[in-house]
This record gives C-alpha cells, structure tokens and sequence, in this order.
C-alpha cells in the first residue's frame, strides 16, 4: 500500500539505517539523507518505525541540491527479519526490532571452523524461516579451515530436510558461484554471528570492498562486531543483499511453546502418534516424536534444538 503524494514528495527505499538517519534512494538513483519526525506514519504497528529494505514517501526539505527530506510515510513491509530485542541491551524501548523488511530470502550465514558450526543458532533461524514463510539459505562460510567429511555429517540432517546449503570460502573463493547463483535478483538479508564473514562474503559478490571486516578477537575466537548497522547493496547480475550486525543471541519473537513444534517439518509425520494430542514432545509418556529421536528418525541435535527453544521461550 502507498499512498496520494503531494509536491516535493516522492518514493524511494531506505538502504542504510545508522543512528536515526536513513539513505534512502530514489528511482533515478540519488541518495536522500532523511530522518523521521513525530509526523511519520506507518501502517507497520508497534515495531521499528524504519528498517533497511523499507519502501517509504520522503519530502524534501530544504533546497534541492542537499538531498535531504523527512520520510513521512512507511508502506507496509510484505516480509521482515525480526527478532525480539535483548532486554539487557535495549535502549530503544521497542520489544521486536526489523533487522532488515521486504526481503525475498534470509541467508543464514555460518562458518565451518572459527568461530565453529553453531547447529543451534541455524535451528534458531530455520524456525524463524518456518514460522515466518520466508525462503531460507544456509550458507557456510570458511570451509578452507574446515574439515570436508566432518561439515558433511554436521550438515547431513539439513540436507536430509531439502534445505538449501551453500558452502563457500570467501578467501578460495570455493563454491561463490553457487551462491551468486541463489542470490540473483532476490532482495536477501544476511544475518549471523559476528565474524563468520558476512561482509567478507559481501565484498567478493559486489567485487568492491565497500563494507568494513575485522579479523577475530584472538583471546575468544569470536567476533568483534564490526558491522554495527544494516546496508542494502546492489549485486553486479542483479539483486540486492542486506550486510546487518552480528547478532549475539537470536530471541525468537511471535514463537510459542505451543506453536514451535510446527516449525520442525520432521515432527510433523511423528507427532501424529503422540500418546496425547497435546503433546509437548519433551515429557510425555507414548511420545512419538522422543521416540523417533531415540530411534534415529529426528536428528538427535535438532530434537535437542528444539528442547532448547521450548526452554527459552515464555510460558503462555
Ligand atoms: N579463513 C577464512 N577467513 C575468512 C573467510 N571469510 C572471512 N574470513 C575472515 O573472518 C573475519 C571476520 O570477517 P567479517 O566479514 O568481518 O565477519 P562479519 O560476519 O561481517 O562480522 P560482523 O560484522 O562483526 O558481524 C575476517 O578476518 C575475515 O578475513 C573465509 O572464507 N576463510
Ligand atoms: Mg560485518
Ligand atoms: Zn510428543
């Protein structure tokens, strides 16, 4: 939906978000440094009023040559990565943050050694996907420190439930025509921990080294959270990718205890043989969905996953 606009009004996409300015691009191309004021609407609720990857109506302000305005207008966002804020961290007082809107596909950037595979996180993310209907796309980066046969049996179980896996180096630049290949004009947000490479890996499909990278903290072999806000770039055979920050945990936001289990495509054909129809699948007697773990049918990890997410989610 958008919406009449009057003079000195025009539509345009915001790329980057950075401490309460938007760049916010117009269909010729030019880039607006706008900001919101107590005028702006939306017709998104109450979550982050602009993210990156936003469709809004800016006004220009002040002479045309400065190419700045205010945006006034939020259109409705048709898909968003959103997570729900870290209480410890939160300053903004908004409880579900847009990392990035409008996206066709979330690439779930990981690395194969340093920092290692996180199986938890990508089941994070994957539910996310589920729950959400948004296309999703593994990507494992650094397999040039990794050991082949090991990442083929960390990765069998995704590949076992048809999800789509890339794995690349971004130093060897092993396996990066695949991944252009799935990116092709699609808007698609990456999103990961710090330090798996995501703006290393965005570099080389723009073939410019336009976003910063930074190399791990040696004491902790973790990321140092260089990227610190969302940018949309244009990739050279067309598409668009969203570099965002590292994230630290991935809080689920909109996912119950009740609903998380639909979320896991392996429990559904088990949990019709559930003793009882409300089986939470982490207690009960006659469980099917247990069993089928104890068996081997599930994934050992992901049941695991999956009693993980029940824990951490809020009791309804
Ligand atoms: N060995 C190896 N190192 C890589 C590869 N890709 C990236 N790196 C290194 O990993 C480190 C982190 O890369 P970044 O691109 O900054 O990671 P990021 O995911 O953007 O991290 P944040 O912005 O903090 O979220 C850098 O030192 C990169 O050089 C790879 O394929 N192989
Ligand atoms: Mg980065
Ligand atoms: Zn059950």
């Amino acid at each position: 939906m958008s919406r009449e606009k009057n003079d000195h009004e025009f539509s345009g996409l915001v790329t980057e978000a950075r401490g309460g300015m938007y760049a916010v691009e117009e269909r010729t191309g030019r880039v607006w440094l706008c900001r919101t004021f107590r005028g702006t609407k939306t017709c998104n609720g109450d979550t982050t009023l602009v993210a990156v990857g936003d469709h809004v109506t800016v006004r220009s302000t002040g002479d045309e040559a400065e190419a700045e305005g205010v945006i006034v207008y939020v259109d409705e966002r048709r898909s968003c990565l959103v997570r729900k804020r870290d209480r410890k961290r939160n300053r903004s007082g908004e409880e579900v943050q847009v990392i990035a809107s409008n996206i066709d596909q979330l690439a779930v950037i990981t690395s194969a050694m340093e920092p290692p595979l996180n199986r938890r996180l990508v089941d994070r993310y994957l539910v996310f996907a589920e729950y959400s209907d948004i296309p999703v796309l593994i990507v494992v980066n650094k397999t040039d420190l990794a050991n082949h046969e090991v990442l083929a049996t960390e990765l069998a179980p995704y590949r076992d439930l048809s999800y789509r896996i890339v794995t690349v180096s971004a130093s060897t630049g092993a396996g990066m025509d695949i991944l252009r290949h799935q990116l092709v004009n699609r808007v698609s947000a990456f999103s990961g921990h710090s330090g798996v490479g995501k703006s290393t890996l965005i570099n080389a499909l723009i073939g410019e080294e336009r976003q910063m990278t930074g190399a791990l903290s040696t004491a902790k072999n973790r990321g140092v959270h260089t990227t610190s806000n969302a940018v949309m770039l244009p990739l050279p055979d067309g598409g668009h990718v969203i570099d965002t920050p590292g994230i630290r945990e991935f809080n689920l936001s909109g996912i119950s205890r009740e609903n998380l289990r639909f979320w896991f495509p392996e429990f559904l054909g088990p949990m019709q043989e559930c003793a009882y129809s409300s089986c939470t699948h982490t207690v009960e007697p006659g469980c099917a969905v247990m069993k089928a773990a104890e068996e081997g049918r599930i994934d050992l990890q992901r049941y695991e996953s999956y009693l993980a997410i029940f824990d951490s989610l809020d009791e309804i």
